[in-house]
C-alpha cells in the first residue's frame, strides 16, 4: 500500500491592485505608495510596493490565473485600526451621572459618592452573560464599521473573581465577529463595595485570581487604575508584581486626575503602555522613554470630563515616546464609540499632527499591546487593512461625523 497522499494546499494569494498605499514603513512619514499594490497570503502581506515594481515570478502567477485580482478603484488603504484602550464589556449606562456633572459635580465626586464605576460594577454584576455579549457585540461593530481590525478589552467592571472570569469571557467572545481581540485584566479598577475600607485585602485578592484567569487562557496583560480615587503606588505595585511572577505584561491607567508617579512605576516593570497621562511629569516621560513604554493618550475622556491639562505632548515627543490613541470606550469617561473621531481630536486638542494621530491607532497601537505582526502595510505583517474613500490620508483626521470606509479585509478576508 501506498502511504497517502499529502496535499499542501498552498494559501489562496490575492492581489490588491490600484490603491494609494499608506504603508508607515519607515518610522517617520505616512509612506505612501501612489499606484500601489498588495499580494496576500491567506492571512498574511506577501508582498507590498508599487504594481510596477510587482517581482516577475508574481506576474507570471497572476498571469496563469493563478492569483485573484481585486480592483481598489484608486482608493487610499491604510493599515486596519487598533482600539488598543477600551472597557467595552459592562451593564447599563451612566447618563444621569453625565447630567450630575454639567451640573457641577466633578467625576472624583461621584466616584467618592459611591457612584460612577460601582454603578457600573451592580449593573455588570445583575447582567447575564448573554446580554453583556449582545451589548458589547453591538459596540465592537460599531467600532469596525469605522475600520477597527483588532480590539483590547479591559474587564472592571465585575470586581469578584467570577465576574471577571465573565466579563473577560465575553470579551473573548468577540473574535466571533472576526476581529483579533486581547484582554486585559484590570481587576484593581476600583474598590468593590464588599471590599469597603479594605483596599490591601482587596489587592491581596486581585493577585490570588490572576493564576486562575491566566490558567483559563482570559488574560493577555494586566492593568490598574492608580489615582487618588484608585489604588496607591503601593499597591499598583503589587498588582506588577504578581503579573510579572505570571510573565504577563502590564500598563496602567496612569496620572489621568492627579500626578501619583504612576507612570514611573509602571516603567520599572517595562509597562507596555501608560494611559490617560494629563498629569504626567517629565521625570515620568524620561522613564517611560527608557523603557519603551507607549504613551496611550485618550481623547474621548480628556473630551467628555471636560479636561483642560493637555498630556505633554512636547516632552513626549522630544523623548522620543511613541504616542498612541484608543477610544477608552467606557460608560462613565467616554461613552463614544468612533475612533475617527479619535483622530480628529487628537489634532484639535492635542494639536497632534494627522500622522501622529494616524500612527497612534495603527503602528503604535500595536506595540501598546506588544503585537509585532500588525500596524503597517509591509511584507510579513498581517493583512488587515481599509479602504477609504480619500485622496490624501489627513481627510481622515480632518472630518468628523462622515465615515469614508468603503471595505475592511482581516486576516486578508473582506469583514464588510
Ligand atoms: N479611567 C477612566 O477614565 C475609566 N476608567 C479609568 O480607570 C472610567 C471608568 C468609568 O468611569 O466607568
Ligand atoms: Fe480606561
Amino acid at each position: 500500500m501506498s502511504a497517502p497522499e499529502l496535499t499542501v494546499r498552498p494559501a489562496a494569494r490575492r492581489l490588491w491592485r490600484g490603491g494609494r498605499l499608506v504603508t508607515f514603513q519607515d518610522r517617520e512619514g505616512w509612506g505612501l505608495v501612489a499606484d500601489g499594490a498588495m499580494v496576500t497570503a491567506g492571512e498574511t502581506l506577501l508582498w507590498v510596493g508599487a504594481l510596477a515594481d510587482l517581482p516577475e515570478d508574481l506576474m507570471a502567477d497572476l498571469r496563469h490565473g493563478q492569483v485573484e485580482e481585486h480592483d481598489l478603484g484608486g482608493a487610499l488603504v491604510t493599515p486596519g485600526l487598533i482600539d488598543a484602550h477600551t472597557h467595552l464589556v459592562y451593564g447599563g449606562e451612566r447618563s444621569a451621572e453625565f447630567e450630575l456633572r454639567l451640573q457641577g459635580a466633578s467625576y472624583e465626586d461621584i466616584a467618592r459618592a459611591g457612584g460612577g464605576i460601582r454603578s457600573t460594577v451592580a449593573a455588570t454584576r445583575a447582567a447575564s452573560e448573554a446580554d453583556l455579549l449582545s451589548a458589547a457585540e453591538a459596540r465592537a461593530r460599531a467600532l469596525m464599521a469605522e475600520g477597527l481590525t483588532t480590539l483590547e478589552v479591559k474587564s472592571g467592571y465585575g470586581l469578584a473573581l467570577a465576574e471577571e472570569a465573565k466579563c473577560l469571557r465575553v470579551a473573548r467572545r468577540l473574535s466571533d465577529l472576526g476581529l483579533t481581540v486581547r484582554t486585559t485584566f484590570l481587576g484593581a479598577h476600583a474598590l468593590p463595595p464588599e471590599f469597603d475600607g479594605r483596599a490591601d485585602d482587596y489587592v491581596d485578592a486581585v493577585c490570588a485570581w490572576m493564576p486562575q484567569l491566566q490558567r483559563e487562557g482570559l488574560v493577555d496583560a494586566v492593568d490598574a487604575f492608580c489615582e487618588r480615587i484608585a489604588f496607591s503606588p503601593a499597591q499598583t505595585r503589587r498588582i506588577f508584581e504578581a503579573a510579572r511572577a505570571l510573565g504577563l505584561p502590564v500598563k496602567l491607567h496612569a496620572e489621568q486626575l492627579s500626578d501619583q508617579g504612576g507612570a514611573a512605576l509602571a516603567a520599572e516593570f517595562q509597562a507596555l503602555s501608560c494611559d490617560h497621562l494629563e498629569y504626567l511629569s517629565e521625570s515620568g516621560i524620561q522613564a517611560m522613554a527608557r523603557a519603551g513604554t507607549v504613551a496611550m493618550l485618550l481623547p474621548g475622556a480628556f473630551y467628555f470630563l471636560r479636561e483642560t491639562r493637555l498630556p505633554p505632548i512636547e516632552g513626549l515627543r522630544a523623548a522620543g515616546v511613541p504616542i498612541a490613541l484608543a477610544s477608552d470606550h467606557n460608560p462613565g469617561s467616554a461613552p463614544g464609540l468612533s475612533l475617527l473621531l479619535m483622530l480628529n481630536m487628537a489634532c484639535t486638542f492635542f494639536r497632534m499632527t494627522p500622522e501622529e494621530a494616524l500612527r497612534g491607532l495603527t503602528v503604535n497601537a500595536a506595540q501598546a499591546l506588544g503585537l509585532r505582526d500588525r500596524g503597517q502595510l509591509v511584507a510579513g505583517q498581517r493583512a488587515d487593512f481599509c479602504v477609504w474613500d480619500a485622496a490624501h490620508p489627513r481627510e481622515l483626521a480632518y472630518y468628523f461625523g462622515r465615515n469614508p470606509r468603503r471595505t475592511t479585509v482581516i486576516g486578508g478576508r473582506e469583514r464588510g
